[in-house]
């Protein structure tokens, strides 16, 4: 039974419930008493991480307030709720977002500067939450800011990995790989529930059931079990009382570790178990668009979905509704594939845990799950071995496989006798062994299925599941085009940019509104407001260059067009190509005159990103780019005309250093292979322009700011399929220019030619898949044209202003209204500012 408070002590609840007002002796008060008691330190005993975590603690305790004003309220409403499955959140530091979001920042650099802190080296100790590989789980991050600050009752859910995205350290050019283990120093920023934990099953064995009457029925049964105990993380809205929560799972042992065994003196065995449950939930797998079929990475996904659902259906069990309610107080979208286990987990619990028909199950199932798409590539689509499924979750497979059949019966009774549609549509791939086709049961499972951006979203209905358009008549799919937060990608990380905005339009609501972001086009001539908006820009790659120095000691000029290119180092993303582009820009400013050279403008080029630990190509590209740089960087002849830096580490807080500095960014992809990018939409916002091909969201971003105002080179998607087959087919007609360059480095001119040798081989034996040699020549134009563009003091500013102006479509608060409204059906719930 449930514990009621006794009436007469309920004002003294409410007063502790109440958040302390933001003054800043109570600021100071809070922050003292978290350095001295929950950290026992002294005066005598500080630095600036023992005051970033009594700062942290100050602001939980803040975050904690709303937080449960939230929960109490959305209890009392009861609205339809959303719950955002994702195995990544790429939060990166809460810090400085938070004091934002709750609007105490400047209280709160005055408590601190009163004692004798810095705000900003505050803010610096934080480490990163890095519990994503990229775009996928930053947008997932955005999409939890979103949700929060437009008042939706939302929960996110995943994993708490010990280890989040490794740390990237570059030694003699090469990426090496160091853990991350986020949470030596503690993680003020969740709340540890141990009295929030489920079982979780695994393995064991299916009983069939025959019950007196004839129905048939299965438990599962047998197997081992782990418990999964919930860390919230709260994620406040921006100006709103609004505080939703990410649920991370952590795996721990079901049973304590067995003492008689421990007395048997079989100490090893007695801690295996304990050992192999933790191992869930330990690390990141770190590939982004690759597929790894190993079985941890399977229980990870049913781990976190399993208990996921546990504890909505426990959320949904306490308002008494029928299950019929179910998918009108529920929706559930699945980020890509990887928590796709959560429907034939919800129509086994249906069918087998409550006693629902198969029918009146799938029903239920089928208006709950909405499932977005983020790659086209094949190799990153998820195949799962039957055999796997079979051994590690017996009931689902078995679950799958009625899917399968039930779905299969009404194609043949949709399109009779066609057997090649049959297989090819098949959740069941045939072969040895045969496989499951996560995208196919996503998409047979959910009501809804979207694309990322439009052209994606379009190739995802043309080319990747055609059949399934046809089959569903064009009814589950749609697009809903990413964004970005702008509280974190320009009021945050750009708080000059910021600043000067907010002046120009009288008014700082754009940051939840960014509509209001057009009314800048009305100066886009103004000089003085072009000199002040390119003055910050400067200021921003001051910033940068000086942090470039601390981390390579290489000394870069602010007055360089700083060209950025930025993100996970992938074969399809062409960082190959840029770098052939630098090596090409190299050899013709060497053929140069000292006095022809003076009139170039200078570049500094950036590239900064992860490979995946086991992608050999992706690492020889990462050590070309450094080698050019170690041989550019110290030709006299060259100076600051042009310079190649590799920034190691590439993660969210560095991104927020980067993105403000860029004049140029590049995003480069293949056309077709992008999905979207959401790193081209937070340059742009920040006044940088796009040197880009006609791919993913570039496309959009053109259509907004107009064509004059980003550089778009190469083939277009639909060409590319057909250039390929001629690759196939026929000797690869090599650009000469790259065939110059390729020389160049054959010739040893960045180091041993022997280890690019496999590297270049990609553009010639491997058939040039990503169509470098046909982009090369159009590549090298728009190259040219940036620089000319650049020379154009006047016209550059007016670009970017423009760039930002024209940004409103990408926020995410617009994507997060979008699934609100078409998809989940939910509408936001606003928290009052107190409890009555
Ligand atoms: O998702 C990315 C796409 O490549 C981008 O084009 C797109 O903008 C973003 C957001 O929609 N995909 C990923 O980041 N994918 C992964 O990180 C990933 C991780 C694990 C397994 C497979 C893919």
């Amino acid at each position: 039974p449930r514990w009621l408070p006794p009436p007469e002590t309920l004002h003294l609840w409410k007063e502790f419930e109440t958040p302390e007002p933001a003054e800043i002796k109570a600021i100071q008060k809070s922050f003292l008493r978290h350095v001295t008691k929950t950290f026992a330190r002294t005066a005598f005993n500080m630095d600036n991480f023992g005051s970033y975590q009594g700062t942290a603690y100050s602001l939980r305790d803040r975050l904690i307030d709303k937080w449960n004003i939230t929960q109490q309220h959305h209890t009392r409403e009861d609205p339809k709720r959303v719950y955002y499955l994702s195995l990544e959140f790429l939060l990166g530091r809460s810090l400085d977002s938070c004091l934002l979001s709750l609007g105490v920042k400047d209280i709160y650099k005055k408590a601190l500067d009163e004692l004798g802190f810095r705000l900003e080296d505050l803010i610096g100790e934080e480490v990163d939450a890095a519990l994503g590989n990229g775009g996928l789980g930053r947008l997932a991050a955005c999409y939890m800011d979103s949700l929060a600050t437009l008042d939706y009752p939302a929960w996110g859910y995943g994993i708490r990995y010990n280890y989040g995205i490794f740390k990237q350290l570059i030694v003699d050019g090469y990426q090496t790989e160091f853990p991350d283990y986020w949470l030596n120093f503690g993680n003020p920023w969740e709340i540890e529930r141990l009295d929030v934990s489920y079982e979780v099953r695994f393995r064991g064995y299916v009983n069939k059931v025959t019950e007196e009457d004839g129905t048939i029925s299965y438990v599962w049964e047998g197997g081992e079990k782990v418990v999964a105990v919930a860390y919230d993380v709260p994620i406040p809205g921006y100006g709103t009382m609004n505080t939703i929560n990410i649920r991370l799972w952590s795996a721990k042992p079901a049973r304590e570790f067995d003492f008689a065994m421990f007395n048997d003196g079989n100490y090893e065995k007695a801690v295996e178990e304990q050992k192999s449950a933790e191992n869930i939930t330990s690390v990141l797998y770190p590939n982004d668009n690759h597929m790894v079929g190993k079985i941890l990475r399977l229980k990870q996904q049913y781990f976190f979905v399993c208990a996921t659902l546990q504890d909505a259906i426990r959320r949904f069990k306490k308002t008494n509704r029928p299950w019929s309610d179910f998918p009108y107080q529920v929706s559930i979208q699945l980020n890509d594939t990887h928590p796709t286990l959560g429907i034939p987990e919800l129509q086994r619990i249906l069918i087998d845990e409550e006693g629902l028909s198969w029918d009146d199950a799938w029903d239920i199932v089928t208006k709950t799950f909405s499932f977005t798409n983020h790659t086209v590539l094949p190799e990153a689509l998820e195949r799962w071995a039957v055999p796997l499924i079979q051994d590690l979750l017996p009931r689902h497979m078995m679950i799958i496989f009625d899917i399968n059949l039930f779905f299969l019966q009404k194609v043949e009774k949709k399109f009779p006798g066609d057997r090649d549609r049959l297989r090819r549509m098949s959740i069941i791939e045939e072969g040895h062994p045969q496989n499951v086709r996560m995208a196919f049961l996503a998409i047979v499972g959910s009501h809804t299925v979207n694309g990322v951006a439009a052209l994606h979203s379009n190739l995802i209905k043309n080319d990747i599941f055609p059949d399934f358009v046809e089959f569903y008549e064009g009814n589950k799919f749609t697009n809903v085009t990413n964004g970005i937060t702008p509280r974190r990608w320009l009021h945050q990380c750009n708080p000059a940019l910021s600043d000067f905005i907010t002046q120009k339009l009288g008014s700082d609501s754009w940051v939840k509104d960014l509509e209001q972001l057009k009314k800048l086009k009305e100066f886009a001539d103004d000089a003085a407001v072009q000199k002040q908006w390119m003055a910050i820009k400067r200021q921003n790659k001051v910033r940068l260059a000086d942090y470039i120095h601390s981390i390579t000691s290489i000394q870069v000029s602010p007055d360089s067009l700083f060209d950025i290119q930025v993100k996970r180092i992938h074969e399809y993303k062409r960082q190959f190509m840029n770098i052939l582009g630098v090596i090409h820009r190299y050899l013709r400013l060497k053929k140069l005159t000292p006095e022809q050279r003076a009139k170039e403008v200078p570049r500094l080029v950036v590239f900064a990103g992860k490979s995946a630990p086991g992608y050999f190509i992706a690492k020889l590209v990462i050590k070309l780019i450094n080698s050019v740089g170690e041989v550019v960087n110290n030709d006299p002849e060259i100076g600051d005309i042009l310079k190649v830096v590799f920034i190691p580490n590439y993660n969210v807080s560095l991104a927020e250093i980067i993105i403000p500095a860029s004049d140029i960014s590049q995003h480069i992809s293949t056309a077709g292979t992008e999905a979207s990018g959401t790193s081209n939409m937070k340059f742009v916002l920040n006044g940088g322009i796009i040197l880009g091909t006609v791919d993913g969201a570039n496309i959009e971003i053109g259509e907004e700011i107009g064509e004059d105002n980003i550089f778009f080179f190469g083939v277009k998607a639909d060409e590319v399929e057909d250039i390929r087959h001629l690759n196939r087919y026929r000797k690869i007609e090599m650009d000469p220019d790259l065939r110059n360059v390729l020389d160049a480095i054959e010739r040893g001119t960045f180091g041993d030619p022997k280890i690019f040798e496999p590297l270049v081989a990609t553009l010639t034996v491997g058939g040039d898949y990503y169509l470098i040699s046909k982009d090369f020549a159009s590549y090298i134009e728009a190259q040219a044209d940036s620089d000319e563009a650049y020379k154009d003091k006047v016209g550059w500013a007016k670009k970017s202003i423009l760039c930002t102006a024209g940004m409103s479509k990408f926020s995410s608060d617009r994507s997060i209204n979008e699934y609100a409204e078409r998809i989940w059906k939910i509408k936001p719930c606003t928290v009052p500012a107190t409890l009555n």
